[in-house]
């Protein structure tokens, strides 16, 4: 018997993208470990990911091709059909649905279940341009905050982790980093017991709350307001740094005119905080420096979240700290280079680009917004949009009807599988070969596949290439193995992007994880910003011309339509956040039992006072209920939420939980900036299940 050890990457949505190293014995992976060397990793894997053998060795795995018998929907029954039946069906169908309406009728939809540069951003892109299908806009995730910061600072370049050793004040700012982010936390908290002081700005009180020195509980969706208020203490105390303005930001005297509608006693009004307490916060982010702000993306899935995200990206500029070491914002290092966008696509040959669609809108598209062509086929790959993407009932109601032909490319007949016509198998991470960049860090990372894919499990590459074929598409780019793809790339982007010198294919295989050579670069250092005025956007024309908005950062009360249900009054509603579980990616590893048990059946937390007054206990079953649908779980009443407000974790699957989740009550609506999803701009009214309260 030989061992042997390969790199591995982490694929999940996290700003983390850890390093590992798995253990092969005779074709089967027998221990996935962290790799100590990698900077971030650090020798240690988190909740979700720790035991990722049983992820991908789950019982349950596809192992495949599947086609539909029964129902769309519900349970269905299926038949195992040969990888050949199924390309045939596939690019039959797909050649009647572009003879009758165009391919455009054809949309992929996918998300984040892989980051890899070759099994989603370049499956995401090549074969999809040769076909000439609609193109998704991708915006359920941060798509604001990147709009925010890319005209604020001309693009995201985060603070390294390890720079908040040298903070003296950190405030996290709607994120929570204990679950979203965990490689971040030995760097806060040894900073933390050095001295730095640290506040965290959410509704409740989440884990990352519960290790802070201070936590500040707003309303939902009030934060811009709160920041500028910050601003005003921080200019009527002339605690801010009007040299610094002068010479690195663009627009400070409309935006200090501005601030005359943020008073402090207004400001604690519109977020409930006590104006006191935003008053000390506010003179101690701007007096202990080196201080940095920390979020993520969660802050922006509101309908005000791209001006929320300026109004935070505004206050370092006030106190001049762009540019300092252990200041500034750390949020994402995503613009540090970005792909040749010529490689990434390979256009040569291909139809005029497709017209876009919003992945928040899925359910409207299917059922109407969208004509001319109507979506006639969805490919989803990567992605559960039924357990995921909003309004979940509307995308249900769209993927029902009969003349939609949906395929689903998956590693679990998830919820969203139930509704495909045919079913593709999916190989797990250990089984395919692929890139990856982490969004908190620069280090690159390269996953070689380990093992043999499982029976007749596919990568996405892979069966795109096999779908590519059957229509007969012979361009060597939609043909390439993931090593060509991943040495055109790093070649390709080497020749503008200086930082990647040195890093080549055979070194990634070599070592596994490379960083670029940039790691321990101050962002802005020299204050230049790749802004339209090279400095810090507060006004930004564009943006308004854009999107609408304010050219200044603005609080807005921009409260969710959802009507109330006949029955309730308006003013019973509460707020419902969905924020990310600790033991699960999304919807990902929400299948795992023994990650399902430590995070517990779905509840729905609330104040006592809500609680109270609609006669509800902790462990009693509740509905959740508004106009757009309804979903059911048990009740904990709990003060780790403020008044008003209600949280449940995204990520449990509907098929699991009664046949809905949270994201039955959930908004299609998008937000200020970029098509932003609107997840926590939710309103919901709640009631005990026995017996509906006598009005
Ligand atoms: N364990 C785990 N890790 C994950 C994920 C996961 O599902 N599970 N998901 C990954 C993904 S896809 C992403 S995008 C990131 C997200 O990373 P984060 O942004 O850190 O996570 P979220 O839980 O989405 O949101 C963070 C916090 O925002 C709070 N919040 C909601 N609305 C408001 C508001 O109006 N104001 C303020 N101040 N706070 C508010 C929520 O209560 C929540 O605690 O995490 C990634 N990491
Ligand atoms: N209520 C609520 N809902 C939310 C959010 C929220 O805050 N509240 N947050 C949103 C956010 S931030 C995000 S990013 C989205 C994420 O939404 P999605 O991107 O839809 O993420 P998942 O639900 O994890 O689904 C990913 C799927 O990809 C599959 N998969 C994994 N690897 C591969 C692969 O290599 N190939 C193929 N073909 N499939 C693979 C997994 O099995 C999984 O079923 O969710 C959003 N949903
Ligand atoms: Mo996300």
């Amino acid at each position: 018997m030989t061992a042997q050890s390969v790199y591995s990457v982490c694929p999940h949505d996290c700003p983390d993208t850890c390093s590992a190293i798995t253990t092969v014995e005779d074709g089967r992976a027998v221990a996935f470990v962290a790799n100590p060397d990698h900077a971030i990793t650090r020798g240690w894997l988190c909740a979700k990911v720790n035991d990722y053998l049983a992820h991908a060795c789950h019982p349950e795995r596809l192992r495949y091709p599947l086609r539909r018998t029964g129902h769309k929907g519900g349970a269905p029954e299926w038949k195992r059909i040969s990888w050949g039946e199924a390309m045939g069906e596939i690019s039959e169908r797909w050649g009647e649905i572009i003879d009758r309406h165009g391919a455009e009728a054809i949309l992929p939809y996918s998300y984040s279940g892989t980051l890899g540069l070759v099994q989603m951003d370049v499956c995401n892109t090549r074969f999809w341009n040769r076909l000439g299908a609609s193109r998704l806009i991708r915006a359920i995730c941060g798509s604001a905050c990147e709009f925010a910061v890319g005209a604020t600072l001309g693009g995201r370049h985060s603070v390294p982790y390890h720079h908040v050793l040298d903070s003296e004040m950190l405030i996290i700012w709607g994120s929570n980093p204990v679950s979203t982010g965990p490689h971040l936390m030995p760097f806060i908290r040894k900073a933390h017991r050095r001295g730095c002081e640290v506040v965290v700005v959410d509704p409740r009180r989440s884990r990352t709350a519960r290790g802070a020195d201070l936590h500040l509980a707003p309303r939902p969706g009030s934060d811009a307001a709160l920041a500028l208020g910050m601003a005003r203490v921080i200019v009527d105390r002339g605690l801010h740094a009007p040299d610094w303005l002068r010479s690195h930001a663009f627009g400070w005297e409309r935006l200090e005119q501005r601030l005359d509608e943020y008073p402090l006693e207004g400001v604690a009004k519109i977020t409930g905080v006590d104006a006191g307490v935003i008053e000390e916060v506010a003179i101690r982010y701007a007096t202990r420096k080196p201080s940095l702000i920390k979020f993520a993306d969660g802050i922006n899935r509101n309908r005000n979240g791209g001006q929320t995200v300026r109004a935070l990206c505004a206050l370092p500029a006030i106190t001049g700290q762009y540019g300092v070491r252990g200041a500034g914002i750390c949020y994402s290092t995503s613009d540090y280079f970005n792909w040749s966008h010529a490689a990434l696509h390979h256009r040569e040959g291909c139809p005029a680009p497709g017209r876009k669609i919003n992945m928040n809108r899925l359910g409207a598209a299917l059922t109407g917004e969208v004509t001319d062509p109507p979506v006639m086929s969805l490919y989803v790959f990567g992605a559960n949009p039924i357990a995921s993407s909003p309004n979940a009932a509307l995308i249900a109601e769209g993927l029902m009807r009969q003349d939609l032909f949906t395929v689903v490319h998956e590693l679990f007949v998830t919820d969203t599988a139930d509704y495909a016509d045919i079913v593709l198998p999916a190989t797990s991470q250990l089984e395919h070969t692929d890139l990856h960049r982490g969004y908190g860090h620069t280090v690159l990372a390269y996953n070689q596949a380990a093992i043999p894919p499982l029976d007749e499990c596919k990568s996405n590459w892979e069966t795109l290439g096999l779908i590519a074929t059957a229509m007969g598409f012979v361009e060597p780019w939609l043909h390439q193995t993931a090593d060509e793809i991943i040495d055109e790339m790093i070649t390709e982007t080497a020749a503008h992007v200086p930082e990647l010198k040195g890093i080549n294919l055979n070194r990634l295989k070599r070592e596994g994880a490379v960083p670029l050579a940039l790691d321990d670069e101050v962002p802005y250092a020299d204050l230049q910003f790749r802004t339209p005025s090279g400095k810090v956007q507060l006004y930004c024309q564009s943006l308004a011309e854009r999107f609408g908005v304010d050219p200044l950062p603005a609080w807005t009360e921009s409260p969710d339509a959802a009507s109330p249900p006949s029955g309730y009054d308006s003013d019973e509603a509460l707020e419902l956040l969905s924020p990310a579980p600790h033991h699960f990616v999304s919807s990902s590893f929400a299948n795992q039992d023994q990650l399902a048990r430590r995070e517990g059946a779905p509840t729905l937390q609330l104040h006592p006072q809500d609680a109270k007054s609609r006669g509800i206990a902790s462990g009693d079953r509740v509905e959740v209920i508004n106009s757009r649908g309804s979903f059911k779980l048990e009740a904990r009443v709990s003060e780790d939420v403020i008044p008003g407000v209600a949280v449940t974790y995204k990520g449990f699957w509907a098929k699991q939980n009664g046949g809905r989740n949270v994201n039955w009550t959930t908004s299609d609506t998008l937000a200020d900036l970029a098509g932003q999803s609107t997840f926590h701009t939710n309103r919901v009214w709640v009631n005990k299940i026995e017996g509906r309260r006598v009005t």
